[in-house]
């Protein structure tokens, strides 16, 4: 049994762009691919490296579809059904909305793939697939297979360690899809497992794909002092509340931390309870000291457009920005994903201009109308808010006030992700 397990690339848009230049292998084939029958021949088709491969051997065509890249995903699973292939489709977009999916594919896989492959694959040998499969529960994490890190070719990324400690996520904010995917429940890897796993590891670097990676913080604790005498440097993303906690902050440095995304979101209390962000944005500079302090670098993302973001939004954060020691900066606008709260209640408002926008590559074209701005002037707003941040001085000035004192990997870090995402701004 041949199988080709395919990741699309976007067509091109400039939330894609932001930040490009970093590559880091994609866990969910990876993970899939785990759970496939030993006697599998498996090949990985990543399209940040090169278009997939339409003329191929395989019995099955697995793609992972974020909704980012739902179109060149659903172009991929007609071309290869046209040639005969059976395609299977998974991954975020068609746990949301399955029934698009299958108009595009034999099978979906809605969730979560452990627990499900195997029935696939056995219907599929006896020529009775199903058009979706899904887990009636979350799948227990003990135990999980340990994503097939050999099939990707290193050459071509930052890193290929990446690891789960968890999956889903306690809070609710109203723009993300991980509750809607997940529910509310916060569900954790035994320790031993997870240590096990990273002893394995061929290299030091760890970049943790959790949502949020310190959410249950006495088992984020033990876990940093377990991996604290394991040489490591890891990554990943947190929470903003996560840095009011100095201990957890500790305890990250110790393992190895060299640097965290971080989910700001706003500056604008207002804005973070109307999300339901559990963060106080009066706590934002001492926790940028806090991270620092304890020499790690971060992104911190902010998003725009939400209903309770006024004319003077984007002047008032990149004056946040310019004066918080802030060192990576990520501006999004609010993407209203199918699925969520916020979809829900522009839809029911009437203000959804483009209903299936992820259908018409409008991804960065505001497909909503705004509460205070027009739709260009939101998206002409963040563009230059955009181009004002990452002026080559102020991306200097964020790498410079680094240096005193701080590691050098951390510095190298900051510069290198700063001209990244500099060089990602395609306006
Ligand atoms: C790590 C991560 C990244 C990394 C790495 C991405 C990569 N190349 O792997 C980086 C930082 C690069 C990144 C970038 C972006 N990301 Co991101 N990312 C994540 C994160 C935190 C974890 C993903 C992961 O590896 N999970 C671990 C794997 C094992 O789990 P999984 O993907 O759910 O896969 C399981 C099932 O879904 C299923 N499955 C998945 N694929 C398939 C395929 C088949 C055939 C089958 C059968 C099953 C199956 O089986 C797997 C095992 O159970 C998720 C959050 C999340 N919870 O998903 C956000 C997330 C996926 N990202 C998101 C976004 C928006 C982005 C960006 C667009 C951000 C931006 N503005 O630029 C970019 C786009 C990048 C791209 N197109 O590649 C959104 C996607 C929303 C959506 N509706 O699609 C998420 C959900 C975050 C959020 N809270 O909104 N991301
Ligand atoms: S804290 Fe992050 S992962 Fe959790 S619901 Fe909010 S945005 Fe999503």
């Amino acid at each position: 049994m041949k199988v080709l397990l395919v990741s699309p690339k976007a067509k091109e848009n400039e939330a894609m762009k932001n930040g490009g230049g970093f590559r880091i292998a994609q866990m969910s084939l990876g993970q899939v691919a785990a759970c496939l029958p030993p006697d599998a021949e498996i090949q990985l088709a990543d399209e940040l490296i090169a278009p997939a491969p339409l003329d191929t051997d395989a019995d099955l065509i697995g793609i992972t579809v974020m909704t980012e890249v739902v179109e060149r995903a659903y172009e991929l699973g007609d071309e290869y059904r046209r040639r005969g292939k059976t395609v299977i489709m998974g991954g975020i977009h068609p746990t949301l909305l399955p029934l698009e999916a299958k108009l595009h594919c034999d099978a979906v896989v809605a969730g979560e793939a452990e627990g499900q492959i195997d029935r696939l694959v056995d219907d599929w040998r006896r020529g009775q697939l199903r058009p979706i499969y899904q887990n009636l529960a979350p799948v227990d994490l003990a135990g999980l297979p340990w994503p097939r890190r050999d099939l990707f070719d290193r050459r071509h990324y930052q890193t290929v360690n990446c690891l789960q400690l968890s999956r889903g996520c306690p809070n609710r904010c109203s723009f993300c899809v991980v509750p809607v995917i997940h529910g509310h429940r916060y569900r954790i890897r035994p320790l031993d497992d997870v240590l096990a796993e990273i002893d394995s590891l061929q290299s030091k670097e760890i970049f943790f794909v959790d949502d949020n990676f310190a959410a249950d913080k006495k088992y984020a604790k033990e876990f940093c002092r377990r991996l604290a005498t394991r040489d490591k440097l890891i990554c990943g993303q947190l929470s903003a509340a996560t840095l009011n906690d100095g201990e957890m902050l500790g305890w990250l440095r110790k393992a190895g931390a060299v640097g965290f995304f971080v989910g700001f979101e706003s500056i604008s209390q207002a804005t973070l309870d109307a999300v339901g962000k559990r963060s106080k944005a009066t706590d934002y500079r001492d926790g940028i000291k806090r991270m620092h302090d304890n020499g790690m670098t971060m992104i911190g993302a902010f998003v725009f457009g939400l209903d309770t973001d006024g004319p003077d939004v984007f002047e008032r954060t990149i004056e946040f920005v310019d004066s918080s020691e802030i060192d990576i900066v990520q501006f999004t606008l609010l993407v209203p994903f199918p699925g969520t709260p916020i979809y829900q209640q522009l839809k029911d408002e009437n203000r959804l201009t483009h209903p299936a926008w992820w259908l018409e590559s409008a991804w960065n074209l505001v497909p909503y109308q705004p509460l205070h701005f027009t739709r260009e002037e939101l998206r002409s707003q963040w563009i230059r808010a955009l181009t004002e941040v990452y002026r080559l001085p102020k991306a200097f000035k964020r790498t410079a006030w680094q240096l005193p004192g701080r590691p050098w990997l951390t510095s190298w870090i900051t510069l290198k992700l700063n001209l990244a995402y500099r060089a990602g701004l395609s306006f």
